[in-house]
């Protein structure tokens, strides 16, 4: 299988914990978001990562590749096995991908971390004060509701937990990490998920990523271990020497 995506986006993240909970390989074709070429625009209509090759089969879109992935292949389930309990389940990966988005993301990591990294100038510094001092609190305020003081929200550690921690490693990027005195649970909880092998082994590759141009990028990440593919297919080259994700 092949994923088309960067170490450093929170549903392509979502995406590889998955496949390595499953025990499954993969290798990536680590394109840099807004850099697609033509052939990435017919693959991924909305251009968009992550994208999953499989044989003759293409998917966009994290959640659907993951339900493709648990459906596929029995491994480690995705999803727990009590009917309500799968429901929960997909709440919270619907509310990690739209709200954790909405204010990790695009409050925040987008502002601080992508839009000067790839564009070469500063976010808007009036949402990322909006998104701190009124969009996360009230967000993490609903979590701390809902997440458990010990292990993971259905027993074994599945989807759920992963789409919802995956946001807070953008955010720690981006300068933020709960405030164990007011959220405890949350702050609890996405540590002990993110520090599961799934996750804790996409780190080096990450730091890779975050630390490199796209100059020697490829060499770097192939050095700490990543399995890439031979070349890419999708990816154009941006601007040479550029501090791209
Ligand atoms: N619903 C999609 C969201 C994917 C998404 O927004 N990916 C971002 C990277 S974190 C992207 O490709 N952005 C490029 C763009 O919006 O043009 C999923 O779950 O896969």
């Amino acid at each position: 299988m092949k994923i088309i995506g960067s170490y450093v986006s929170p549903y392509v993240r979502k995406v590889l914990a998955c496949l390595n909970l499953k025990g499954l390989d993969y290798e990536i074709d680590p394109i840099t978001p807004f850099f697609g070429n033509d052939d990435f625009a017919c693959m991924s209509p909305l251009r968009r990562i992550p994208v999953l090759v499989d044989g003759d089969l293409t998917l966009c879109d994290s959640s659907v590749i993951c339900a493709y992935l648990d459906e596929a292949w029995p491994g480690h389930p995705l999803l727990p096995a009590d009917v309500k309990d799968r429901a929960r389940a997909r709440w919270f990966e619907e509310f990690a991908d739209t709200r954790l988005g909405d204010v990790f993301i695009w409050g925040l990591f987008y502002q601080r971390v992508v839009h000067p990294a790839v564009w070469g100038e500063p976010g808007d510094v009036a949402r990322v004060e909006k998104t701190l001092a009124e969009d996360i609190p009230t967000t993490l305020d609903y979590l701390e509701t809902q997440l458990p003081a010990n292990g993971f929200l259905f027993g074994d550690i599945g989807l759920a937990d992963i789409s919802v921690a995956s946001f807070f490693r953008n955010a720690a990027y981006a300068e933020f990490t709960p405030d164990a005195a007011r959220w405890p649970l949350t702050a609890g909880y996405v540590g002990r998920v993110l520090a599961h092998p799934a996750l804790a082994c996409l780190v080096p590759f990450e730091d890779v990523q975050r630390s490199t141009t796209i100059v020697g990028r490829r060499q770097a990440l192939l050095d700490a271990g990543a399995r890439l593919v031979a070349e890419s297919v999708v990816s154009r080259q941006p601007q040479r020497g550029i501090m791209t994700l």
